[in-house]
Formats: C-alpha cells, structure tokens, sequence
C-alpha cells in the first residue's frame, strides 16, 4: 500500500538531480521507501572574465524540469523538497529581483581573506564565533569580499538567499532561510542558535540581509501560481528539509541510535560524527573540525576534506584531450596500478582550484622526491589511496576528539560507486566500511519531508526506513605491512597542517 509520494531535488556541485520517493507498506517486510531517479543534469562553473559562477536560471530550469517529468511519468508528489552544497548565495533586491549570478564558492575572489579576517578577529575567536573550520569558501569570506570592494549589490541587497532557498523563491515567490544551510555561512552562532549579529558587524556585512531561519521540516509554501501554470501541475508544498546537502545525506545514513562515523563522499568529503550539542574545544579549534547543523536538532561534528573533486577535475582534463574513459574505465586502471608508489596531501591548498590538477598532482610528488605518477591509473591511485590515508587519519582524530570508538564507517553519496575507494578506505581504517546509500542526500532530503507530514517520528525511525529499504555493501579491511608503511609516509607528508 502506498503511503506517500515525495520529490527531491538534490543539487550537487558536479551534477543536480530529480527523485521520486515512494513509502509503502510491504505486507511481512514492513515499510519501505522505493525511490526512482527522473532527471539528472550536469552542473559546472561558469567562467565569466576573472569569476566564477553558478547557472543559477539554468539551474531553475533544471528543476522545473524534474517537475515537468514526474507529472510526464504519472507521479504526484504530495511535497517537495530542495538541497544543495553549502555556502553560496544570491541577493534580492527591495523588489524581490535576484542580483547577478551567485558566485561558485571556488570563485578566487576570497584569496588572502582567511588570512586577513583571522589577523583581524583571530583565528581561535573566530572559531568560538562560528564553530566552523576556516574554508576560503564559506559565505563569510564571499560577503567579506564585497565589503572590501565596495560591492554595489552589498548596498542594493535586501535579503541573502542561500542556494536552496532561492530555487524555493524562485518556486514558491517565499523568501525564507533554511537552518543547516545557514550554519554554512559562519556567520551563525553555534551555542546561541541564532545569527551571529555581532560577527556581522565586525566584518561590516550588514545584518538586514538575514531572514530568520526555517527548521527542517516547516513549509515554505505551495508553488506559485505562474510555475504551476507553465507546467500545468498541481500547487505542490514546498518543505524546508535539511537543505544544507551534506546535512541531507547525513540524515540518510543507515545507523542505529548508538553513536556512528560517516563519510559522505561527492565532490567533498564529509568526514564526521553526529552530536547533539556543538563541541567547541581546544582540541577540535586546534583541528579545526567543523560543527554544522543537521537534521533533527543534531550537530555534526566533521572535516571537510578535498575529495572526489581531485578525480573530476583529473577526469574533465583528460575529456578536454580527448580522452574517453568513464568512471568505471578510470578504476579499472587504477585497480591495475601499483599500489602506495606516490601520496600527496589532499587538503593541499593547491588542490582546491580548478585548472592543471594532473600536473599539480605530478608535481607535488616530484617536489616531495617521490616516484611520478604517469598514467592516468597511476594518478587516480595515487588521489584515492592518498584520500583513505586522510580518512583514516581524519578517523582517529574524530575518536581522540569525542572519546567514541567506532567499529567501522558508513560510507554515502556518489563515492559509494567507487569501488576501489571503499576497499582502500577500509584497508586504510582497518574496518569495515558500509557502503550506502549513493543517493543519500536526495533520501535524506525525502525522510525529513516524510517527517513533516507525520509519516516518520523521527530521524530515528527515518534512518531505519533506510536501513529496510537499500541493500549495503561490506568491505571488509584488508591490511598489510605496505599500508602501515604508507600511512607513516602520508602522516610526514600532512605534518605541517597537523
Ligand atoms: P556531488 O553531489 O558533490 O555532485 P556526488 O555525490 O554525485 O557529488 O558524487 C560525485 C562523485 O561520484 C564523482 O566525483 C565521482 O568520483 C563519483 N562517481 C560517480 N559515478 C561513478 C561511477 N560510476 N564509478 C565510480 N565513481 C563514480
Ligand atoms: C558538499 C558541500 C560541503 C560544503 C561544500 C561547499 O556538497 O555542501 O558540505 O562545505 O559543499
């Protein structure tokens, strides 16, 4: 019997997707989430003269698309829902008109700023602020940078969007401000729960821009009238679910109630536990560990690591040659590849931006007086086994900071197809590695939608309709001597970060 049908939008920096979720009762197996793809598009930085930006229409479009499809395909969606990567913007006018493109947050507009705020404000200050890792990326730094140029749109803005919540304006004509997202920006006080006014103030970003946040699960509203004439469909609800994505696939993690690792691994790797109060000490200001807000009044305590996006920019450079090999191509020849010949430190900061990553990758061994990678399954290897080094480093950290142990690490979001990078991983943790769900921000995103229509009690019984509805993948670790031997090498190679 069918219960439910939701749709998720899940807008990733390397692609956006549309998601059908149906919750059924099975007779003997109990209930089930049964979930379909109906669109998927590309998402990409557009280069505009010395920026970068998001297609934010073309994005728009994209959604309205998704919509157009599941009424095509003969679904009614009785609520929608819309996440997307953190941080990024767009700023409305007094009428309500967006401001320019929102710049993409790899945009080089912030470079130096993370130097010159904490030289200002202080580094430890500006952790107790915000409870944030300092990322180059984070909203603060990109407002920061239109103080300092005098930024008409800075003076004509009435309210900030982030990402999600403008597609849901664009939808739905609301303004409003999603909780987990904003906990992106740092410029939202982790212990007092509310923006951090006078943060704001010290760095000059005016506080009028900021609308008081949504919590997960209220609704924003249905769709305007003009969408729902376009597409001639019903005035489906839009609901703020935890539209921060990584919050989303957290909230999709197949756990019990005992404490758990993730790693949520796209074009980020979100490496990290879930807390019910943020923790803020010497040792994670130290280890700069983020604590970001979730789903169901949870915090998450997690590091940003590099991730995937080493291997798509790796894999877009060999295309633009003329390349031809897809995911699973590329693995299988970093499968064949030898194994721990070159590391490089993902976090790297030369890492981050688009642009010559082969060569970057080449030359990082070359000045660290290691073996060059040549081929390309040589430099996938050398990316993933470097990154599962991270993860296992990044592991121990996470228990020495909370005192937990955990058995094992589950592993969710498009990485999970990744073979080779879920074995690496459990080799490098020395543990399991419970692989699923690849879709974990779009289900995450359709449980808190199911809980705002009393369909789920909580995060608790909505993780268990995850568990009961996709199949895991096991790793089991495989270790030897040349692991220990490469993670002494990786941890010499991080120590000036550490
Ligand atoms: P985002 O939401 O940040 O765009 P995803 O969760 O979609 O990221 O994950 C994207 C990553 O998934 C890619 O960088 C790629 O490394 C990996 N991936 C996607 N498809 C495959 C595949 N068929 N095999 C192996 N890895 C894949
Ligand atoms: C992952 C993510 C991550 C942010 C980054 C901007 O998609 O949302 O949590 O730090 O993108």
């Amino acid at each position: 019997m069918k219960l439910s049908t939701v749709l998720a939008f899940d807008l990733g920096a390397s692609s956006g997707r549309a998601l059908i979720g149906e919750m059924i009762a099975v007779e003997g197996e109990g209930l089930k989430l049964e979930v379909k793809e109906i669109h998927r598009f590309p998402n990409q930085a557009i280069h505009v003269g010395n920026h970068i930006h998001w297609d934010i229409l073309r994005l728009f479009q994209e959604v309205k698309t998704g919509i157009l499809k599941t009424y095509q395909e003969g679904y009614r969606a009785n609520t929608l829902g819309i996440d997307s990567w953190g941080v990024d913007f767009g700023l409305l006018d007094e009428s309500g008109e967006l401001l320019g493109n929102p710049y993409h947050y790899r945009d080089q507009q912030t470079n130096g700023l993370v130097e010159e705020l904490a030289e200002f404000i202080g580094v430890e200050e500006l952790y107790l602020q915000s409870g944030l890792q300092n990322m180059p990326f984070n909203t603060i730094y990109q407002l920061f940078a239109m103080v300092k140029t005098g930024s008409p749109k800075l003076d004509a803005g009435r309210d900030l969007l982030m990402i999600p919540d403008l597609i849901a304006y664009m939808l739905t004509g609301r303004k409003t401000c999603e909780y987990t997202t904003a906990t992106t920006t740092q410029l939202f006080h982790p212990v007092l729960k509310t923006w951090n006014k006078s943060l704001m103030e010290t760095v000059g970003i005016p506080s009028r821009i900021f609308i008081e946040p949504f919590m997960p699960g209220d609704r924003i509203g249905p769709l305007a009238p003009e969408v729902c004439e376009e597409l001639s469909v019903d005035p489906i609800n839009v609901i703020a679910v935890a539209t921060h994505d990584t919050a989303s696939a957290i909230a999709a993690v197949p756990a019990g109630e005992d404490p758990f690792a993730y790693l949520v691994c796209g074009t980020w790797s979100l490496l990290g536990t879930e807390l019910s109060e943020p923790l803020l000490s010497p040792q994670t200001i130290k280890w700069a560990y983020s604590n970001e807000g979730g789903a169901g009044n949870t915090f998450q305590l997690l590091k940003n690591i590099m991730g995937l996006w080493i291997v798509q920019e790796c894999k877009r450079e060999w295309e633009e040659r003329g390349g031809t090999s897809d995911y699973p191509g590329l693995m299988r020849q970093a499968r064949a590849a030898p194994a721990f010949q070159a590391l490089i430190d993902p976090d790297d900061s030369q890492f981050y931006t688009p642009h010559g990553m082969v060569d970057k990758i080449r030359s990082y061994c070359r000045k660290t007086w290691q073996k060059e990678p040549v081929t390309e399954g040589e430099i996938i290897r050398c990316v993933l086994e470097s990154l599962s080094l991270r993860y296992r480093h990044t592991l121990e950290q996470l228990e020495k900071l909370t005192g937990r142990s955990f058995s094992g690490l589950h592993l969710v979001g498009g990485g999970v197809q990744n073979g080779l990078l879920c074995q690496l991983t459990a080799n490098a943790i020395g543990r399991q590695v419970w692989a699923g769900p690849v879709e974990a921000s779009a289900i995450g995103n359709m449980l808190v939608q199911l809980i705002a229509s009393g369909l789920c009690r909580d995060l608790n019984e909505a993780r268990f309709l995850v568990k009961n509805s996709f199949p895991l993948m096991v790793y089991e670790a495989q270790g030897d001597l040349l692991q220990e031997e490469a993670y002494e090498r990786f941890k010499k190679l991080i120590q000036k970060i550490d």
